[in-house]
């Protein structure tokens, strides 16, 4: 038995040792690898399972999402039994993707296990997935990579890493001021000593990850979640691995310690531009990201603005829907889709493959209270963005002069996105910068768009 032990730990050991030695990606190959995502902007999250069903209520209570089995206290038996309840008769992938298309997304990120362990596709290595452990019977993920491929869009996977409560070894908590089993599953697994992280990787995460890379086709993008107690020998791993089933997958930064592809901000934009690829991940809804029937939902204005800011950042907005247990995506989330897919429509030049701001200030101000503390104070006046030859200017604001900093190279022609004419503007030059003349309507009430053609 010890020689086995000493053998399975050589294994993982030398397995990780290996991952850690793969052969480091030129800046230029990574750039070719992300223009894709980088020129995207704008995706679809999507919180979709068993915990769906329940549209945030249980025994009364209303404000569960999709962590109703440990909000909710639910025994792994019963959530087990729950789940194989789960029918969603109503799914059609290719409404949903033709909704993301309506609304400019350019990928879908799909949960296909989040933190209940249940996965929403065929998972040969665990028989606690969708398949073969609902009455549903069929593999969704299956249509909507298919879905994804037929419309022209990137199909992406969500994985909870660190946390699964449907298995014995998945610790959390216990660091940086944390209870130890803070988010574990403590009413099937109370022991959190005992449990083994490195048993649930090499059991679970691994042949999962492996299927979710061979079973659909291209995945634009692995998208991890709470990487908990991964070590960076298991990151560099799961990084090796996913590069050599897929080169070109793009991997997010919860693949855990310091790896991956991008930043992960979550429900906040940054203040500035950031240096590294970054995209802000928000719920469509006030704050929940599965299904909740009672739940608000943002103000379509400022998730267009939202949009504008993080490109005009350097970032990518992938904003949140949270499907019901049937499979529709809930009406108000479609109405808010549907609008900014109206305003993308017309105005998508100026997001679409653009860099960021070449000013700054115009987002906001830091502000320091009296005990020296610094508060971020948002403006929301005016954005910028850029292609080569041109800074689109994304009025909030309509004043009859706008005036702007000095765009650092000569202005040939100041015209309206949305004017097919492109009727010149007039453009006068000012001690600091340039003064352009609007006329008295703005062309759109949330966000109007001006360009300004350089000299190149
Ligand atoms: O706990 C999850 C949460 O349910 C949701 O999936 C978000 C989305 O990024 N990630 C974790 C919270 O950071």
């Amino acid at each position: 038995m010890m020689m086995k032990r000493i053998l399975i730990a050589f294994t993982i050991c030398a397995a990780g040792l290996q991952a850690l030695a793969q052969p480091v990606e030129t800046a230029e190959a990574k750039a070719d690898r992300m223009e894709w995502w980088q020129d995207a902007k704008f995706g679809m999250f999507i919180h979709w399972g068993a915990y769906s069903k329940a549209g945030g209520e249980w025994n009364g209570e209303t404000n569960h999402g999709e962590w109703l089995q440990f909000t909710a206290k639910i025994p792994l038996a019963e959530y087990r039994e729950f789940a194989a309840g789960f029918n969603p008769v109503e799914f059609d992938a290719d409404e949903w993707v033709g909704l993301a298309k309506a609304a400019g997304m350019k990928y879908i990120v799909i949960t296909a296990k989040h933190h209940d362990g249940f996965a929403m596709f065929h998972s040969p290595s665990n028989p606690y997935n969708i398949v073969d452990a609902s009455v549903y019977g069929r593999d969704p993920l299956k249509a909507l990579s298919e879905a994804c491929a037929k419309s022209g869009l990137k199909f992406c996977v969500y994985y909870s890493l660190g946390r699964d409560w449907a298995d014995p070894d998945v610790p959390t908590g216990g660091e940086k001021g944390r209870a130890a089993g803070d988010r574990s599953n403590l009413i099937d697994f109370p022991d959190e000593e005992s449990k083994d992280f490195s048993k649930y990787f090499e059991r679970k995460v691994k042949p999962q990850v492996r299927e979710l890379l061979t079973q659909y086709g291209p995945v634009g993008v692995m998208w991890f979640d709470t990487p908990e107690k991964i070590s960076p020998a298991q990151s560099a791993e799961l990084v090796a691995m996913i590069r050599e089933l897929q080169p070109d997958c793009i991997i997010n930064n919860r693949v855990g310690n310091d790896l991956g592809d991008y930043g992960t901000p979550e429900q906040k934009i940054p203040s500035g531009r950031e240096i590294k690829p970054w995209e802000t991940c928000m719920t469509i809804s006030e704050r929940i990201w599965g299904y909740n029937k009672t739940v608000g939902y943002r103000d379509a204005d400022q998730l267009i603005r939202n949009l504008v800011d993080v490109a005009s950042k350097g970032g990518n907005y992938l904003l949140n829907v949270g499907p019901t247990g049937e499979g529709l995506i809930p009406e108000p989330s479609v109405q808010r889709l549907e609008t900014m897919g109206r305003w993308l429509t017309v105005n998508g030049e100026a997001v679409y493959g653009c860099g960021p701001t070449p000013f700054g200030p115009e987002v906001g101000h830091y502000r320091q209270s009296e005990d020296g503390k610094k508060t971020f104070v948002a403006e929301w006046k005016w954005r910028a963005t850029t292609r080569t030859g041109k800074i689109y200017i994304h009025c909030f604001e309509w004043p009859a002069i706008l005036k702007l900093p000095d765009p650092g190279k000569k202005v040939i022609k100041a015209y309206l996105l949305a004017d097919p004419e492109k009727t010149a503007l007039k453009v006068t030059p000012t001690g600091d910068g340039i003064a352009v003349e609007l006329p008295e309507n703005a062309p759109d009430p949330v966000a109007s768009v001006i360009c300004l053609a350089l000299v190149e």
